[in-house]
């Protein structure tokens, strides 16, 4: 099986990838081709999503695979969202949106400070396929006083595991990989596209 995966988030790769090569699937890189990124112009995970998978198919002709994914905090209604990776502004770094995150939530006590990622992820065998595989999944958490741990990406530092006493940075790649939302979406995925062969 080949596919592209629809994203230049690194550490969206090395997990995507973690769990898809070991079953053979031959998963390429968007970074191979060289056209810009889809503008990401939906207001949902899913439309997002969506976009970035169809814009990829578009650019190289094989299927695509997209993730859509953010942090949901509940004391922000719900925000950043889908602006997870802009949060603190266009062009901004992993650490400038843990600092403004810590800072918005400065005066909001621990009972108060959960949070959920949301992965969702769309598969589309052509640019035109009328059905495509849509998979969500989520993993609940508390923003962290301060970052702690150095594996893992984007806000995992700031993500605290009561059940676990660590931060997803904390995690391995294995142990990420079994309880995060991108675990639970792509374990959805390959079942749901094994079953559709
Ligand atoms: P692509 O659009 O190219 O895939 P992106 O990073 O811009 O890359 P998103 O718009 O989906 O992708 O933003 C997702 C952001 O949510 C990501 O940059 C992180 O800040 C955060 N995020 C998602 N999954 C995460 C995870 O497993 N751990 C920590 N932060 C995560």
């Amino acid at each position: 099986h080949e596919l592209v995966l629809a994203t230049s988030n690194k550490g969206k790769v090395a997990e995507l990838e973690g769990l898809l090569k070991p079953l053979g699937w031959q998963v390429k890189p968007q970074s191979q081709w060289n056209f810009a990124e889809a503008e990401e112009t939906g207001l949902t995970f899913v439309e997002n999503a969506i976009l970035k998978a169809r814009h990829a198919a578009q650019h190289t002709g094989l299927p695509a695979l997209a993730d859509d994914s953010g942090l949901a905090v509940a004391a922000l209604q719900g925000a950043p969202g889908i602006y997870s990776a802009r949060y603190a502004g266009p062009g901004c770094t992993d650490q400038d949106n843990i600092n403004k995150l810590l800072s918005a939530l400065k005066d909001t006590p621990e009972a108060e400070r959960h949070a959920s990622f949301h992965c969702v992820l769309a598969y589309l065998r052509h640019a035109s396929d009328p059905t495509p595989i849509i998979c969500h999944g989520r993993w609940d958490g508390i923003i962290a006083a301060a970052p702690r741990g150095e594996q893992g990406f984007g806000y995992d530092p700031i993500f605290w595991l009561p059940d676990r006493h660590c931060t997803a940075a904390q995690l391995s790649t294995e142990q990420k990989q079994q309880l995060s939302h991108r675990g639970k979406a792509l374990r959805q995925f390959v079942a749901q596209l094994q079953a559709s062969l």
